[in-house]
């Protein structure tokens, strides 16, 4: 049986969607894309995830994955070859999808606001500072420009590091890891204008970037997201039930639970446990405009709380 198109809702500028992008590109996938808005609202969208604002979301007919990190599982499980996770590599790539994802992207938010300074629009600041529940103070991100350069260079040179003897790939054949690992440096070439002096340093790291940009996206079709609600709408969800006799928690399925990041877009998700593993949590519910969705979540870096 022919699988269904994914369907990505993301924005071109976003880094963690580009991770996404690149996976749809090695494994020579066609899918569909749904452009958000940088700043909420996203009125089609929320209805679906249930109120997990962050970016990207995959959504596959009723089924909707939230977090990169349950994005690419998802993807290895229906489309394993070619595999992300080649040569016995199947946990360090995860593991370092954390440091990407947190401290470098940290790094990496502060280097590129800390650059653009006043121009970040109004709204923009606004939007970003109910996601993280905290100021985003552009001028201290500009003022701590010297130490986010330092930071960004000791980053960067550990994968110049690792391609030091000229490996194409970080673990040698192409894996998750490169995937991640070029996500805030991709980020960076983006947004700063400067960025080929602060690159220089790092002439293998340059150059496997390059062999990443030669992927590509794999094969897009844009897709309106009232096209996307309404395929939801139409769709069953496909996710089987499982339970996990290990949850150290004694969680099962039926449990009424909430889901929700522990970093930030601390946004609740609640629902009734349709399946859930040491690394995944699948929750059914339900929303008057798309009827019944199951929503999944990451374990790595989410709190599960009483519904
Ligand atoms: N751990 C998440 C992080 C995603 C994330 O922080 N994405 C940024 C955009 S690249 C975001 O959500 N920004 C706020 C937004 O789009 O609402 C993942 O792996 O998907």
């Amino acid at each position: 049986m022919s699988q269904p198109t994914p369907i990505l809702h993301h924005f071109d500028q976003s880094p963690f969607s580009e991770k996404i992008r690149i996976i749809f590109g090695f494994k020579k996938l066609a899918w569909n894309s749904v452009r958000i808005s940088r700043i909420m609202p996203r009125p089609d969208l929320m209805p679906m995830t249930g109120g997990y604002r962050r970016t990207p979301t995959m959504q596959i007919g009723a089924d909707i994955y939230c977090d990169t990190q349950i994005i690419i599982r998802e993807l290895e499980r229906r489309y394993p070859t070619p595999t992300l996770f080649p040569a016995g590599n199947a946990g360090m790539p995860w593991a370092l999808g954390m440091w990407v994802d947190r401290p470098f992207f940290q790094n990496t938010v502060a280097l590129v606001f800390g650059f653009i300074g006043d121009k970040v629009p109004q709204d923009f600041i606004a939007d970003r500072e109910k996601l993280r529940g905290a100021k985003f103070d552009v001028a201290a991100m500009t003022a701590a420009l010297p130490q986010m350069r330092d930071q960004f260079r000791a980053n960067v040179d550990w994968i110049e590091a690792q391609l030091g003897d000229g490996r194409p790939w970080l673990f040698g054949e192409f894996s998750l890891a490169d995937v991640s690992a070029s996500m805030n440096v991709w980020y960076a070439r983006q947004s700063i204008a400067t960025i080929d002096e602060i690159m220089k340093p790092f002439p293998r790291t340059a150059a496997w970037e390059e062999r990443i940009r030669a992927i590509g996206h794999g094969t897009r079709t844009k897709m309106s997201s009232a096209d996307a609600l309404e395929i939801a709408a139409k769709a069953e969800p496909e996710s089987p039930v499982f339970g996990d006799p290990a949850d150290p928690n004694g969680r099962k399925p039926g449990d009424v639970v909430g889901v929700m990041p522990d970093d930030y877009g601390k946004i609740p998700v609640h629902g009734e446990i349709v399946s859930l593993s040491a690394q995944h949590i699948a929750i059914r519910r339900s929303d008057e405009r798309v009827g019944e969705v199951v929503v999944h979540f990451p374990r790595a870096g989410f709190l599960v709380i009483p519904g």
